[in-house]
């Protein structure tokens, strides 16, 4: 589905006057408005591939409508959700879910509808059934070489796969561990890891990344074998400077203190980015900012303030991508609501009054600290984002437009009710 500028261009005529009245009023309370305007324009989201039809749980899936039903598909609503806030510019595939079948169509229709090739996710969590020995006890950690080999021939060619695409990351994730004590020499299991990482390592082209995803448990449930940012740090500083450690907001324990190891992984310039989502209990795949989203402020807080510190551009230095599913909501409205979640907690980190915090610091001034922070927490935002959607020709409020245009109900009369997104 292609959206005529001018249906966008008519919604935002029908608000602008409301939303005049609300941008005035705030950005008279920001001293740096047009410089954080820019950097809310220039800051772009990639959209998981396989978080665009209806995810479900081992306790059932409950399928959606008009969801894309190939590639060609999930870019189309990678456009539209572009489309609607420009902030979406560019997807990030998972190998084997998004085989392009021809590489040049899916880059010009990917050109065509302004987006770019994130990172390529490589899947040694899932036996394809065409492949010859099994992940059941892990890939890249297996005690049978074969295996290991199997598992990295499977990222190098994930690794291919991005170069035709233009992608310029490799994200591996391991679902690798043990579910009893006694079941894994956890020293081997580094070890094999580390070496099969290294033959990756040594397959990257000279201008790639890749990221090491760490995860606390599951699908592996007494031990994981890239289970936590220290052992994620560890394979990175082993590996060399184009491996980073990647920051999946839904793979801590409870209560992890997750904007104090962003800081640190930042401090150490091995942050790789993130997979933004929210969760309550574990890697819950929920809504960003939809259950912490103070927490989500914190980390943007010391995103900004450790970027700033080391010069990084805020827009290329990290890795931005959401990482979800929807067991209860529209995928494409769940991720409007996604993107929104980030640029407000962008925007607010953006207009923290760093003099005045940095002040209270130095002072141990516990309460005016905690004060600047809550302050801007406290301050709505939301027509700065608003202004930074209506400037770059997209929608005022996406998720209204969404719905008044019905454009789920347009995808169903295009493909039907029936189409499954391949995916999580
Ligand atoms: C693992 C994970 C990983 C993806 C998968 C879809 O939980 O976060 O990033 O490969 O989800
Ligand atoms: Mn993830």
């Amino acid at each position: 589905m292609l959206l005529e500028k001018n249906r966008i261009a008519e919604f935002n005529g029908l608000h602008a006057a409301d939303h005049k009245r609300k941008f005035d009023f705030v950005s008279s309370e920001i001293n740096n408005v047009e410089e954080v305007l820019q950097k809310l324009i220039d800051f772009q989201v990639a959209i998981p591939s396989w978080a665009l039809g209806t995810g479900g749980t081992r306790f059932g899936r409950f399928a959606g409508a008009g969801e894309p039903g190939n590639l060609e598909q999930k870019l189309e609503d990678v456009g539209l959700l572009h489309a609607l806030n420009q902030s979406s510019g560019a997807i990030s595939l998972h190998i084997p879910w998004d085989i392009p079948e021809n590489y040049a169509s899916i880059k010009a229709t990917a050109a065509q509808l302004g987006l770019k090739f994130d990172a390529v996710n490589s899947n040694t969590f899932q036996d394809q059934k065409d492949q010859e020995l099994s992940y059941k006890f892990g890939s890249l950690q297996h005690v049978n070489k074969a295996v290991r080999k199997q598992a990295v021939d499977h990222n190098i060619e994930v690794i291919k796969h991005g170069v035709e695409l233009g992608s310029t990351a490799l994200t591996v994730w391991l679902s690798d561990g043990s579910c009893f004590p006694g079941q894994l020499n956890f020293r081997k299991a580094f070890q094999n890891t580390l070496e099969s990482l290294q033959e990756i390592y040594a397959a990257l082209p000279a201008d790639w990344k890749v990221f090491v995803e760490y995860k606390a448990f599951e699908p592996n449930f007494y031990s994981m074998t890239v289970g936590d940012w220290g052992q994620s740090l560890l394979y990175a500083n082993k590996l060399g400077p184009k491996a980073y450690t990647l920051v999946d907001l839904g793979h801590h324990l409870p209560n992890a203190n997750i904007e104090q190891i962003v800081a640190l992984l930042l401090m150490e310039g091995k942050l790789a980015g993130f997979h933004f989502n929210d969760s309550k209990y574990g890697d819950d795949d929920l809504t960003v900012g939809s259950i912490k989203p103070y927490q989500l402020f914190l980390i943007f807080n010391e995103l900004v303030e450790g970027m700033d510190a080391r010069g990084m551009d805020h827009t290329t230095d990290l890795g931005w991508m959401i990482d979800a599913s929807h067991n209860v909501k529209d995928p494409l409205e769940d991720l409007l609501q996604s993107v929104e979640a980030i640029m407000i907690a962008y925007a607010q980190a953006l207009t923290v009054d760093r003099k005045k915090l940095n002040a209270a610091q130095e002072a141990n001034d516990v309460v005016a600290a905690q004060e600047v922070l809550q302050h801007t927490f406290r301050t709505d935002l939301r027509a700065l984002v608003a202004e930074a959607r209506l400037r770059s020709g997209a929608a005022l409020y996406p998720l209204q437009f969404f719905r008044e245009q019905k454009l789920r109900e347009q995808l169903i009369k295009e493909r039907g009710s029936k189409t499954v997104a391949t995916g999580l």
